[in-house]
């Protein structure tokens, strides 16, 4: 499947890339809801979490382990930032390659309905 992100990582469509490596990339979110919100999209092509195989544990956890090298590198890991996958429609998600959201800059609200 074909997203916006995958067009992004093919340079189809222009984004602010903030990081990049063999495996992952990492650019500023469209619409942020914090005063820093990264999003990290692995390359392999996976839709959502409930796609993601157990061969493919360190898909997760290299865009967990980039998020938080971003934050240290910022300077925003002391205070503190917010990690958050989005699933399917109740959850929120509404592009369908598996991504993290880095928010981060500000106090956060608690999250809920
Ligand atoms: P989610 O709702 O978890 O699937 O998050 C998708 C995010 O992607 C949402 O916060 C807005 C962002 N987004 C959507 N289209 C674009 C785009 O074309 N460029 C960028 N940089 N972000 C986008």
């Amino acid at each position: 499947m074909t997203t916006i992100f995958h067009k992004i990582i093919r340079r189809e469509l222009p984004a602010d890339i903030v990081y990049e490596d063999d495996h992952l990339i990492a650019f500023r979110d469209i619409a942020p809801q914090a005063p820093v919100h990264v999003l990290f999209v692995p390359k392999v092509d996976v839709a959502t979490l409930n796609d993601l195989q157990a061969s493919q544990a360190e898909v997760v956890g290299r865009l967990a382990l980039a998020a938080a090298a971003y934050a240290k590198k910022e300077g925003l890991a002391e205070d503190g930032y917010r990690i958050v996958m989005n699933c399917n429609g109740d959850g929120g998600q509404t592009v369908f390659q598996i991504h993290l959201h880095l928010l981060a800059g500000a106090p956060l609200g608690r999250f809920g309905t």
